[in-house]
């Protein structure tokens, strides 16, 4: 269906979770920036362990979170000249990389030691040479003080200082430790990275934090500083607000109320909050899952179908927070699998990630979803203006304007909705942007009939073209 072209003014990011960079590219080019995304999250991008069978793996996907230095080339993904290129082709389609900063923690204990992907001998607490040029390493003393795992998650200073998950934690009091993470961020920002997930950043002491997102670059291109969102699991000991004032927070209140209201058919609530876990919608950054959630609170995910794409099509309806779209690999449930890869000459880690094809089953694809993509087109087209409540029926199904500009409601039930509803959008036929179909607005009443478990969503600038179907039920088919 037409939509008008939003191209560079975006704020959907997708995370195309292991994604290799030439996949990352030409998504951007084909997909992404026609179709109105302002941002990709890509997997972490600097050099990581190797975790082969004998060491408890089959080169899984959380190699990454596992730093051995901080070079960009030779990582499963590909080089630095393929990343470099991707960061232009992106930008140049107005879609900003924002890169999976893992800054908390290096290696967890590997027997002996062992090599990075991109050759670099390391062992646990020594990392002899960060950016390849033999000019700065991490020792022992850049770690701790706290050598132990965290044992009392409710004592911040160890959620803070010891270690999560075995990995050894660098000590981010020292000046020096954080003048080697801010120049590897720094490195990023001037190849036109324009922004940054930060890994854990709730283990790492917000004072430190505010020193490193403080001494980062502006944007060449896009300008301004990059846009920071840090991975806060808030509670009482570390509280989101902590990171508040060095950017947005990952909203995991947001996820729990959004996917358990969609998954229990429980939504009318879900429009009049303007507060999940304590945070402005401007201070949050908003998701229905995420790779971590996928395994350990799959409450609503791709595995769920309809339901999963609804709950992500209200996601980008409405104005609270910056929406991730969470784009997957379907492991099946084997987690210690990496992704797809081939056999490549000149990679040190013997395996590079296979190009990412969704066509098939196993690159799950979700931001390619109709609905996904024709939400993000609705929600360029809103973006600025609130969010006034328009119908209710039961518990699971609700309607809304955004403004002047668009109209959207949401059947999370099994069965179809004879919705009749009052509309401040103008009168005319519009395309069904969550999905197949049209409605039409004639004096200011909307009619339709949506499918169990469908949406509807019109907006300003999706009108239809003389040919449009003549009011097709929308979600049908
Ligand atoms: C994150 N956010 O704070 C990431 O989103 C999450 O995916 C990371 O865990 C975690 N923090 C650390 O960056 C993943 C994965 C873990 C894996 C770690 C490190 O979920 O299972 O831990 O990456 O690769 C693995 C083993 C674990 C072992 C650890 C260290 O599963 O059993 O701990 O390595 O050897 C003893
Ligand atoms: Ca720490």
């Amino acid at each position: 269906s037409p939509v008008p072209l939003q191209e560079g003014d975006g704020d959907t990011i997708v995370h195309l979770f292991q994604w290799n960079w030439d996949s990352v590219a030409a998504e951007c080019a084909d997909f992404l920036g026609p179709n109105g995304y302002g941002g990709v999250q890509v997997s972490p991008p600097q050099e990581h362990v190797v975790v082969p069978y004998s060491e408890g793996g089959n080169y899984p996907w959380w190699q990454d979170y596992q730093p051995v230095s901080y070079r960009i080339d030779n990582t499963r993904r590909g080089t630095a000249e393929e990343f470099e290129d991707m960061v232009a082709t992106c930008a140049d389609n107005g879609v900003r990389i924002y890169v999976d900063a893992v800054v908390n923690h290096m290696t967890g204990p590997q027997e002996g030691g062992s090599v990075g992907s991109a050759g670099t001998e390391w062992q646990q607490y020594e990392y002899p040479d960060l950016f390849g040029d033999g000019g700065a390493a991490y020792s022992r003393d850049d770690f701790g003080p706290c050598y132990d795992t965290i044992e009392d998650w409710n004592d911040k200073w160890q959620v803070q200082n010891c270690q999560l998950l075995d990995l050894a934690d660098l000590d981010t009091g020292s000046p020096q430790v954080r003048a080697r993470i801010t120049r590897y961020l720094n490195g990023l920002v001037d190849m036109g990275v324009g922004g940054f997930r930060v890994d854990a950043s709730k283990h790492v002491p917000e004072d430190d934090m505010g020193a490193v997102i403080g001494a980062l670059n502006e944007v060449p291109g896009f300008g301004g500083a990059p846009h920071v969102y840090h991975e806060v699991y808030g509670d009482q000991t570390v509280p989101y607000t902590a990171y508040t004032p060095y950017g947005q927070v990952t909203n995991f209140d947001y996820k729990r109320d959004i996917a358990a209201g969609f998954a229990n058919g429980d939504i009318t609530g879900l429009t009049s909050i303007s507060d999940h876990g304590g945070l402005s919608g401007d201070e949050s950054v908003v998701f229905v899952d995420n790779h971590d959630t996928q395994r350990y609170e799959p409450t609503l995910t791709h595995v769920d179908g309809d339901r999963y794409y609804l709950a992500t099509a209200f996601m980008l309806a409405q104005p609270y927070g910056t929406p991730v779209v969470m784009s997957s690999y379907d492991f099946r449930g084997n987690e210690t699998e990496g992704p797809p890869s081939a056999p490549e000459d000149g990679n040190p880690a013997g395996w590079i990630t296979r190009d990412s094809d969704c066509s098939t089953s196993d690159w799950v694809c979700e931001h390619r979803n109709e609905t996904v993509s024709g939400m993000v087109a609705f929600r360029n087209a809103v973006s600025g203006t609130g969010l006034t409540e328009r119908a209710q029926d039961g518990t699971a199904r609700v309607a809304f304007d955004r403004g002047e500009a668009g109209f959207a409601a949401f059947n999370a039930s099994g069965q179809s909705w004879e919705l009749e509803s009052e509309t401040a959008l103008p009168d005319g036929t519009y395309d069904n942007a969550a999905g197949p179909g049209s409605a039409t607005v004639a004096d200011g009443r909307v009619t339709a009939s949506l499918p169990a478990d469908g949406a509807l969503a019109l907006h300003t600038g999706g009108e239809c073209e003389q040919d449009c179907d003549g009011g097709g039920e929308p979600g049908e088919p």
